[in-house]
């Protein structure tokens, strides 16, 4: 392992005004997706709305610093023969994988998943730089819900987690460590600081007993925030506050950057967060994006499988990339979305 050029990379991917695309949408997932903008979700379909994406000159130019794709993309040519990981080095973007084959139940404990893929990910990980991979991803999925989480699916997760990203380490590939805890329930912000903090420690104990040096990984997590069915919503304030002080008690200096997820919050939300957390400022990590719903919502609604409308879902996921661009430099202001609408 070279651990100087895996810092290198992680520093790139965190750049300030900068941050991650999150494309790596499965099969199951994007479908969904396409469902809501009534696309038939085949294979021609998800290239041609992603090569869009790859194609957006100054969105990937500017503020989109690195692509985390699915397999499926990694190998998939643009319509007239390109490798998409070709368009987006040539946008001087990075292309990243997810590695991780998703979840199943995790024996023992109901209503809990653990992340699987470990198996044979040496080999894949190999393949997956050949092909142009400077970065990797792997999701931890963590809910919270009453006698949920538990101490076994928190470690476990936190072993795998952990597991990868000393194998991408040893391929020379930066991991993004994602422990997601989801905000899909009822509970308060305090109950998801209170698990994203056990999430964090185990995950960075499990880190160090796998001896994976923090200057060459990207931490992937969730806000503090209160839980999408919660009777109490926190304000912007709050959950920069909140998620602030978080990461500063479980997160090492020695980590590059953290880029979070959307998880569910609104597009204006998840860039007002970020901006408001990079405005407290005095941080010892970069603060950015890698948004997949809050950085896509908008350009999928524009372009609704028309070729007609291709350069609307341009503007839409150039105007979002800039915001959070903006956001990760704490430069943001509300009065640029309105200027736009
Ligand atoms: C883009 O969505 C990613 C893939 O999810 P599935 O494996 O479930 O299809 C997902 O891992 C994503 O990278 C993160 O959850 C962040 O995305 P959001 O939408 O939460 O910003």
């Amino acid at each position: 392992m070279n651990l100087a050029d895996l810092n290198k990379i992680a520093n790139a991917m965190v750049a300030p005004g900068r941050g991650i695309l999150a494309a790596d949408e499965s099969s199951g997932t994007i479908k969904k997706r396409f469902d809501a903008i009534g696309v038939e979700s085949t294979e021609d379909n998800r290239r041609d709305y992603r090569e869009l994406l790859f194609r957006s000159q100054e969105a990937m130019s500017k503020y989109i610093s690195g692509v985390i794709l699915y397999d499926e993309t990694i190998w998939q040519k643009a319509k007239d023969g390109t490798p998409l990981v070709k368009l987006i080095e040539q946008a001087g973007s990075i292309p990243g994988i997810k590695v991780d084959e998703g979840t199943q139940p995790l024996p023992g404990c109901p209503n809990e998943l653990i992340t699987v893929g470990l198996d044979k990910l040496a080999e894949r990980l190999k393949k997956y730089y050949e092909q142009g991979a400077r970065f990797a991803k792997w999701r931890a999925v963590i809910d919270i819900a009453p006698g949920i989480p538990s101490y076994t699916a928190v470690r476990t997760n936190a072993h795998a987690l952990a597991r990868y990203a000393a194998l991408c380490q040893q391929a020379q590939i930066v991991p993004i460590v994602e422990p997601e805890v989801l905000m899909d329930g009822d509970h308060t912000i305090d109950r998801c600081y209170e698990v994203t903090e056990f999430v964090l420690k185990e995950t960075f104990q499990e880190l160090y007993y796998q001896k994976v040096p923090l200057e060459g990984i990207v931490l992937k997590p969730n806000m503090a925030v209160a839980g999408k069915k919660s009777a109490k919503k926190a304000g912007v304030e709050e959950v920069a506050e909140k998620t602030v002080r978080l990461l500063k008690t479980c997160v090492p200096g020695a980590v590059p950057g953290i880029a979070f997820l959307s998880g569910g919050q609104s597009d204006e939300e998840a860039t007002a967060h970020l901006d408001a957390m990079n405005k407290i400022g005095g941080l010892p990590w970069k603060l950015t994006f890698s948004y997949g719903r809050a950085l896509q919502a908008a350009p999928q609604k524009a372009w609704s499988g028309k070729a007609d409308n291709v350069a609307a879902a341009q503007r839409a996921f150039t105007h979002r990339a800039q915001m959070n661009g903006l956001a990760s430099k704490g430069e943001w202001k509300q009065d640029l979305e309105k200027k736009a609408a």
